[in-house]
């Protein structure tokens, strides 16, 4: 027998830690423009080419010109950690029921990058087929896939009762960026989403618009259902949903259950039963500068941006407001249901579109109140046309008409509303300099981008910032790829290999106990024992609790994971993209017996911590080790990791306690610091 103190998975008492992500972000015009020079110089399509051409690498991508290549790269495992470029718009049409070739099992996740390339895929169709265990154009992508640039129009998914069904990923702990699914319907049973059903990864600069409903499968209810995202364990920022959401429980707007969202909104409407909220059904860490219109129904939870907002301190909601009428029963309010640990500062509701006088959070005030600039730059909101509370701009409003909205929404300087900042638009700007103006931030051909009431050296100085904003981008880097950050397990008997999402965390992390279900296997001899730990995390909603005893012989404690089992997809090469650093986060317990702590590569390589009495650490602490302090280990041949307590070749008697672990990951070293980039437009989709 096995003793889970937790209960079962996935469970209505998901808890989260605090915001985990380390991104870089650096401004960097003129690379986006060979960017694209580079890629236009690939067209030569050789004789007996595979899809479209190219080769796969990294500057040579496969190119994708047709629904036929495109439906290729499904049957072609070798190839999902390849580089793919989309050369044409494609329509998938002809495609129906199951019969397209779904890309990444969670036995192999797509790990590759695909560039959609500004273009788009229609009517991408999708059937239940019962033995998938994720349902979207790419089922599963690791930790190292980058999916970019790619818009989906009217797509079509219908996966019953299945899990992790989103239109474009069904789980994903890769990195999204650029990416919309317009129109269409989505629908499953948990962890569905109008882009994306479970993500444990990066989503920047995304949006949908379609349909997204909950398959109750009686007598089971439908669980985590958002507008974009059905649950994210990570990071959303500048995104939006706008359909029509629908679900049971941890239903939203935007997504079902949030960890950290930026800069995004919802609009819609949602309904559901319990924990349901405009933007987010529930929230376990920050919401900043966020806000939804949409309108909320629900039971129980039930809130106008939020449902239930946190079970720890880290939850917190700031800058942000909701508009939506709410309706509900128990813990209905104007901006959050109920807030349970978490803060809510400087944030509003609208009392008289909400039909709410009450939140658990928040400020309620009526519509008028919520069209003045001066409510919310008095709460220390970052609006164009101030300076006091910064310069980064995020919010703009178009005074006495509407609500405060994010600058991301507009092309700044677009005076003539064709969604680009040029001579055209600098001339409309030169014929009013002087006058004064309308406010640009009305979108009624006004020019006044300071929002001063005259049309001056500011708003020419602000114009030319943004000029040619289209070919304005940012790249993104990720520092890091993720060997294991927890998130998958759950409590079902699903051995692998590798095990499969959800299964338990033992089957994968190899202990001490072994286990008894669905059949008996001793354990590893030592005096470990590994379980999930929800409640004190690092990121996301769960880590790794380890427990060492090493009072009995073997008076050692090792807990180890083939790294080809691991879900993020990371692979053995630890050599690619410069990577030089494993790191850890571990936090132990002032009552910890001592014993020294270790991590082991390939059954051989010990690396110690260098504080003795590291396990009696009480504080989430980073443990980073460099790579090439594993000696005699090939770094392109890594198949396992293990977590040790004691010295292995000077074994004593003694030593036991608890330490958690979270976050394992890989870092790349300070010559090349960053792992993996991408492009996203700064100012527009
Ligand atoms: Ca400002
Ligand atoms: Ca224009
Ligand atoms: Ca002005
Ligand atoms: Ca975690």
């Amino acid at each position: 027998m096995r003793f889970s103190p937790y209960g079962p998975w996935p469970s209505s008492y998901r808890r989260w830690g605090a915001e985990d992500r380390k991104m870089i972000a650096t401004d960097y015009r003129i690379l986006g423009t060979i960017f694209l020079v580079v890629a236009f110089c690939l067209v030569s399509v050789p004789a007996q080419a595979k899809y479209g051409g190219g080769t796969g690498e990294p500057n040579e991508p496969y190119l994708i010109y047709t629904a036929e290549q495109m439906n290729e790269i499904g049957l072609h495992e070798e190839d999902w950690q390849k580089h793919f470029k989309l050369m044409s718009d494609i329509d998938l049409s002809s495609y129906t029921g199951t019969s397209f070739n779904l890309i990444g099992t969670s036995h192999n996740l797509f790990w590759g990058v695909f560039d959609g390339n500004d273009h788009t895929i229609l009517n991408f169709t999708y059937k239940y087929r019962a033995d998938r265990d994720a349902t979207a154009l790419f089922s599963h992508v690791g930790s190292w896939g980058l999916i970019k640039d790619l818009g989906l129009i009217g797509p079509n998914l219908d996966a019953g009762a299945g899990e992790n069904v989103g239109a474009l990923v069904g789980d994903n702990m890769g990195t999204i960026t650029g990416c919309y699914a317009h129109g269409g319907s989505v629908s499953g049973r948990n962890y569905v989403g109008g882009l994306v059903g479970f993500s444990a990864g990066t989503i920047i600069n995304c949006y949908s618009t379609g349909t997204v409903s909950g398959n109750k499968a009686a007598p089971f209810a439908s669980y985590y259902v958002g507008g974009l995202v059905g649950f994210s364990g990570r990071t959303i920022t500048n995104c939006y949903a706008t359909g029509i959401v629908t679900g049971d429980e941890f239903v939203g707007g935007l997504v079902g259950n949030a960890h950290t969202i930026t800069e995004s909104y919802a609009s819609g409407s949602v309904s559901g039963s319990e924990y349901v909220g405009g933007l987010a059904g529930y929230s376990g860490a920050t919401i900043t500068n966020c806000y939804s219109l949409a309108s909320v129904s629900g039971y129980k939870w039930v809130g106008g941006l939020v449902g239930l907002n946190g079970s720890t301190s880290a939850s917190t909601i700031t800058n942000c407001y909701a508009t939506g009428n709410v309706t509900g029963t128990t813990d209905v309010g104007g901006l959050v249901g109920l807030n349970r640990n978490g803060s809510v500062d400087n944030s509003f509701w609208d009392t008289q579109n909400s039909g709410q006088s009450t939140s658990d959070g928040g400020t309620g005030i009526t519509t008028a109140e919520m069209w003045m600039k001066s409510t919310f730059t008095d709460a220390s909101w970052d609006f164009v046309g101030e300076s006091v509370n910064g310069t980064e701009d995020i919010w703009c409003i178009c005074e006495g008409a509407d609500y405060p909205k994010l600058t991301w929404q507009f092309v700044i300087g677009d005076f003539d509303g064709d969604d680009e900042t040029d001579f055209v638009d600098f001339s409309i700007l030169a014929a009013h300099w002087l006058q004064t103006n309308s406010s640009f931030w009305c979108g009624s051909g006004g020019i006044d981008l300071t929002d001063d009431g005259k049309v001056d050296f500011d708003d020419l100085k602000e114009f030319a910032e943004n000029w040619l904003a289209e070919d304005i981008w940012r790249l993104t880097e990720a520092d890091y790829v993720i060997v294991d950050d927890f998130e998958s397990y759950g409590d079902a008997n699903n051995l692998g290999p590798p095990p499969p999402p959800g299964s338990r965390i033992w089957y994968t992390w190899r202990d001490g106990l072994g286990w008894t279900k669905p059949y008996k296997q001793p354990g590893n001899g030592t005096g470990s024992m590994v379980d999930l730990e929800l409640t004190q995390v690092h990121g996301g909603a769960q880590a790794l609790n380890y427990q060492y005893n090493n009072s009995g012989p073997p008076y050692y404690s090792l807990a180890d994971a083939k790294v080809s089992e691991l879900r993020s997809g990371i692979g053995g090469d630890w050599t690619k993209e410069g990577i030089a650093v494993l790191s850890l986060w571990f936090r132990g317990d002032a009552s910890n017996a001592t014993a020294p702590m270790s991590v082991v590569l390939n059954g051989s390589s010990a690396v110690y911590h260098d504080n003795p009495n590291a396990v009696r650490i009480n504080t989430w602490t980073e443990w980073t080790i460099d790579l090439q302090a594993f000696t005699g280990v090939d770094l392109a041949n890594v198949n396992s990791i293990a977590i040790c307590f004691g010295d292995k070749n000077n074994r004593q008697p003694g030593g036991s306690g608890m330490v958690i672990f979270d976050d394992i990951r890989l870092y790349a070293g300070e010559e090349s610091e960053h792992l993996h980039s991408f492009y996203e437009h700064k100012t527009s989709f």
